[in-house]
């Protein structure tokens, strides 16, 4: 039979084939081979009737995240809240350019805006973030056309409302949510697994917050694609592998003294180039010292 994986818990995966869901297990021979079964894949498996299915096979996957375990995903909600925590645009960044990086196509989802106090700031940034082209939203009604026929993974730091959202788009849920105060002081996540649920013919799935994320892009050239306005800015650098740092006739650093671009995205480009240089360093001497 063939079905897509909607949720894994405790070495159970939950296969849904023709609007039925079959608790399977993955074989050990999987494992062995680093195959490892993922909420969102496609595969084919065996079921009988009141026994445990197995997964035989796992199809070609179209896209994966590593945090949170996801895979065959079309766009990604990315929440971040006003306040309780913070609004970080660094951290935006970061989720962007691992979707960029990806191919799976962002939202931006502002929550908690019954605290907002000053609207000023975030005004500032909702114009940044559409001129570039990404949608940013910051209601339930504004979301929920964009979800239709969708497969959408909400990710987010841990507390922003990833749950307490879904909650209120589709409240039949009933997803367990968490007290702010707890889930920051503890590094506690109320959310424990990744699964999938129907809505409006898609998908959407809740995630656990997190507490580091990796955008996962290891150079310079990655890192460019991953800012849109800044990788269109660079076709007109000198050099084709311009970093924007030191190099004669670059494009994207007058543009970011015109305005062009923000100063605070061409900074959070610097930011993650050097994080991106310096694990390279730490890479070549922690190699070096492996004796062959
Ligand atoms: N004021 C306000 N509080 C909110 C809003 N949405 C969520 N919260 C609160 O924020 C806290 C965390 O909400 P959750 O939905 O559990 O957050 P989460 O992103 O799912 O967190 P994890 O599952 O740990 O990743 C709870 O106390 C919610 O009541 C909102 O729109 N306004
Ligand atoms: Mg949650
Ligand atoms: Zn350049």
């Amino acid at each position: 039979m063939q079905g897509q994986i909607i949720k894994a818990l405790a070495g159970f995966y939950y296969v849904e084939s023709d609007g039925q869901v079959y608790q399977t297990r993955a074989r050990g021979n999987f494992r062995k081979k680093g195959h490892t079964p993922y909420v969102g894949d496609w595969v084919e498996f065996s079921a009988e009737e009141n026994s445990e299915g197995y997964i035989l096979e796992i199809h070609e996957r179209k896209n994966s995240l590593v945090r949170p375990p996801i895979v065959n995903i079309d766009q990604a909600v990315v929440i971040m809240s006003v306040k309780e925590p913070d609004f970080n645009s660094n951290l935006l960044d970061r989720f962007l350019v691992l979707l960029e990086h990806k191919g799976i196509h962002p939202i931006v989802y502002i929550s908690k805006m019954d605290l907002l106090e000053d609207s000023e700031e975030l005004d500032f940034y909702e114009k940044i973030y559409r001129a570039i082209g990404y949608d940013f939203v910051t209601s339930k009604e504004e979301l929920l056309p964009l979800l239709t026929d969708k497969v959408t993974v909400f990710m987010g730091q841990t507390g922003v409302g990833k749950s307490t959202l879904l909650n209120k788009i589709a409240p039949d849920l009933n997803l367990e949510t968490g007290e702010i105060s707890d889930s920051l002081g503890r590094g506690r996540h109320t959310t424990r697994a990744v699964s999938f649920y129907n809505l409006n013919g898609g998908k959407i799935a809740d995630t656990p917050g997190f507490s580091s994320l990796d955008y996962e892009v290891s150079s310079a050239e990655e890192l460019n694609q991953a800012f849109p306005e800044i990788a269109s800015v660079s076709r007109d650098c000198k050099f084709r592998t311009c970093t924007h740092t030191h190099e004669p006739s670059c494009a994207v650093k007058p543009a970011v003294e015109e305005g062009i671009i923000a100063n605070f995205r061409f900074d959070n480009y610097l930011q993650f180039l050097s994080e991106i240089e310096n694990r390279r360093e730490t890479y070549k001497k922690v190699s070096k010292k492996i004796p062959k």
